[in-house]
């Protein structure tokens, strides 16, 4: 069996005794969260009240989960810490390599073939030191996860920012970049500032059309993309009660969106009834015997504003649905509103695709309910007017609705499934109708909805909704198209209404599969050979990055000042660049292409101060690199939003640019700058991104005594021959100065092997 009982219930046996521990020193109620957190402390000497947002902590995470894409750099960094077997559970899956094109047989296949060099080195590394591996088609990591491993009450980190919905089986699990996994994996502890607290408090039940994904799409709109930044969200209330478990699976996935460290549900009946319908019955009883340490305190969730930093209540029985876009999760229209907002905004009324699954939605209960409106369409007569794909999240449910003739369902409207894999969520998708330059709009039960993040138009409106309302417009062909009030003309040119969808929580008989996919590892990997071509166009063994000189940081140019959003998608796009996750040389050519030049509003066009030509980004730093001239990146509020991709700071910090200076940035891009020996740093005035100009020679001062209570300093030397001077903030604690002096967090390890 693939999952690790013996572990899950030899950490409950000891549940009861180490919360009394936390308990007598902390002395008051807990949320579920402080619970976890406090009984994964890597040193349990080191057990105190942490002041939350400030104290960095130590934690020693339970498992830990790689993605195809960010696993081959995790791993490679693995292969460099000196060690024969992973300390804890882990698991790769491949699914993110994998294009959608024409349907799931094809795909899977050309994908095999396309991508046998990295799948045959991940394969091997995993057998090598004992990680359990999922071939490409077993499904997508969360899903998963979420069906093999997730346990109430556990602690894991994930190399892929939707790592969190495993809080959908209660257990807080976070995103992370590779070099994280790698501490983890070597036994290391695991080092995460302290979260502040919020408090969701759902009352009331989910009805009609509005569905689990609903729930995140309004907190997404409450909180923005960044208001969810170093805090945990956990949701509570008899409105939690009432949701299924890959329900909160869906809401505890879209927290990423909000910059969340990670959200997660306390145990409970619906919990209880997945892991049995997953043939985890023993973990049910495990966690039954220990069910009131595997949620929050009665008191805390009685008066919750006294133990939450902040606390949200959402009735349920209002809750509209929603649809959020474009171009930003965060953009929230309740259903009701949605037509007026196309018509003023001039989004492209006519949806050209609708597109359901992926690693969050695509359940058996939301496929059922996406079936129940395309089986309306097919009774009533209805025409579909446009291409629909659907993306089961793994095998298991692929099978399963498949035997229950739901996909059947899909096909007589036309639907294509598409693998269980990533596809087009992450710009995997060879579009049909592609115009990269059209105006348009599509629709997709997935959770981003960046620009050019689907198919790499600029262009594309992408809107996203749960996957029933997704149908129900897919159905319609039109963006004010309202469900819940309009009606349809049919063949018989009679005007129908689509009923509210319906949903089965659990299949009835169970779900089944015939081969789920996975590959144990060898007992003793000592003998497998790593073998990686020096002429690999896909994979490159990394060479470790050089020390800090000792001196400030003098001379640098500036390589771009970006202005507006800059998520990891603009700073190391995805899409055709995946094939290139595994080789740092050739991945750095997309470094910062999608990010907007402030000083001309392009993108991918910056001066080159060496020559005074505009260049490519990427082939900029290289100028500067091969000059031996530092460069400087200039960037606007939440940098490095989105994805756990460290080659987003790998790229950089192999093209020679040695400091990040921003507004404020998203905690896992934060976290990636350090771990790779680049200075992270945020303007302590704001308004001093203002100072910065395009032919700017840049220094940071002030490095000799860089320690976590003094700011840096930074001096702009402006061609005109006037200096500006101004103060950076910074997050580094000791160890991660130590990292910064040694070049990076992996040279710290390797330096303590020796
Ligand atoms: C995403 O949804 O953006 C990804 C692709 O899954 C990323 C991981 C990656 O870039 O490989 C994520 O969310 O971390
Ligand atoms: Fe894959 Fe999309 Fe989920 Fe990321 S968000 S893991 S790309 S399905």
């Amino acid at each position: 069996m693939a999952f690790d009982l013996d572990l899950i219930q030899r950490y409950y046996s000891s549940l009861a005794d180490q919360l009394e521990t936390v308990r007598a020193k902390l002395n008051r109620p807990m949320s579920l969260t402080e619970k976890i957190l406090y009984t994964h402390l890597y040193n349990t000497g080191d057990l105190k009240e942490f002041q939350r947002g400030g104290d960095y902590v130590n934690f020693s995470p339970d498992r830990v989960a790689m993605q195809d894409a960010t696993a081959q750099m995790a791993l490679l960094q693995f292969m460099q810490a000196g060690k024969d077997k992973v300390a804890v559970p882990s698991t790769v899956h491949c699914d993110h390599l994998i294009q959608a094109k024409v349907g799931a047989d094809d795909d899977l296949k050309t994908a095999i073939s396309t991508n046998k060099e990295v799948f045959d080195f991940l394969s091997n590394v995993s057998n090598k030191y004992g990680i359990g591996f999922w071939k490409p088609g077993a499904g997508i990591i969360h899903q998963v996860i979420l069906e093999n491993y997730a346990f109430p009450g556990g602690m894991m980190i994930g190399t892929d920012s939707h790592t969190v919905n495993a809080g959908g089986l209660g257990m807080v699990a976070i995103g992370v970049g590779g070099a994280d996994a790698v501490d983890v994996m070597a036994g290391m502890p695991w080092e995460l500032k302290f979260p502040k607290l919020i408090g969701v408090k759902l009352t009331g039940k989910l009805n009609g059309w509005t569905s689990a994904k609903d729930v995140i799409l309004k907190v997404a709109g409450v909180l923005t993309v960044k208001g969810g930044t170093g805090k945990i969200l956990e949701y509570f209330g008899e409105g939690a009660e009432n949701i299924s478990c890959t329900g909160k699976g869906t809401i505890c996935n879209m927290g990423a969106e909000i910059g969340a460290t990670t959200s997660l549900f306390g145990y409970d009946e619906k919990m209880r009834a997945y892991l049995r319908g997953t043939e985890r019955a023993d973990v049910a009883e495990a966690a039954d015997k220990v069910a009131a340490h595997l949620t929050g305190d009665p008191e805390v969730y009685a008066a919750p504003e006294k133990y939450f930093d902040e606390v949200i209540e959402i009735n349920l029985d209002e809750l509209e649905p929603h649809i959020n876009g474009p171009f930003s999760p965060d953009k929230a229209w309740p259903i009701s509103e949605f037509a007026r907002a196309v018509e003023e905004n001039g989004y492209p009324r006519d949806l050209e695709v609708g597109l359901i699954g992926s690693c969050t939605n695509s359940s058996y209960e939301d496929i059922t309910r996406a079936a129940s409106i395309a089986q309306q369409a097919v009774d009533k007569g209805l025409k579909v007017a446009t291409e629909f794909t659907i993306t089961p999240g793994s095998e298991q449910v692929r099978y399963t609705v498949d035997r229950d003739g739901l996909l059947d369902v899909f096909g007589k409207i036309g639907g294509v499934v598409l693998a269980n894999a990533c596809g087009p969520c992450i710009g995997q998708w060879a579009r049909h109708n592609a115009d990269k330059e059209k105006k348009n709009s599509i629709i997709t039960s997935f959770n981003r909805n960046f620009a050019k993040r689907n198919d790499g138009n600029p262009n594309t409106h992408a809107f996203v909704a749960s996957p029933e309302i997704v149908t129900a417009m897919t159905i319609a062909g039109d963006l004010t198209f309202n469900p819940l009030t309009d009606s349809l003309t049919n063949e018989k040119g009679e005007q129908v209404k689509l009923e509210e969808p319906r949903g089965i929580e659990m299949p009835a008989m169970g779900f089944s599969v015939e081969d789920n996919g996975y590959q144990a590892p060898a007992e003793d990997g000592s003998h497998i050979d790593i073998n990686v071509a020096p002429d690999s166009r896909r994979l490159q063994l990394l060479d470790p990055f050089a020390p800090w000189e000792g001196e400030d940081l003098t001379g640098m140019k500036l390589l771009i000042k970006a202005e507006g959003k800059c998520t990891t998608d603009h700073i190391s796009m995805a899409g055709p660049w995946l094939r290139y996750r595994g080789h740092l040389d050739n991945i750095s050519n997309n470094l910062l292409i999608g990010a907007v030049n402030f000083f001309n509003k392009k993108t991918n066009a910056v001066t080159n101060q060496l020559t005074g030509e505009t260049g490519e980004v990427p082939e900029t730093a290289r100028a500067y690199k091969a000059a031996g001239i530092g460069s400087i990146v200039v960037g606007d509020e939440n940098y490095g939003e989105g994805s756990s991709r460290e080659h987003a700071a790998m790229e950089p910090r192999h093209l020679g640019v040695r400091v990040v200076l921003v507004k404020s940035f998203a905690r896992i891009h934060e976290t990636n700058l350090k771990k790779q020996g680049m200075l992270g740093l945020t303007f302590a005035d704001k308004d001093d991104y203002d100072k910065v100009r395009e032919d700017d020679t840049i220094s940071v001062l002030g490095l000799r005594k860089f320690s976590p209570e003094n700011n840096l300093l930074v001096r702009l030397d402006h061609a005109d021959g006037t200096t500006d001077e101004f103060e950076a903030n910074h997050t580094y604690n000791e160890t991660q100065i130590a990292w910064f002096r040694a070049g990076s967090a992996l040279n710290l390890i390797r330096m303590q092997n020796q």
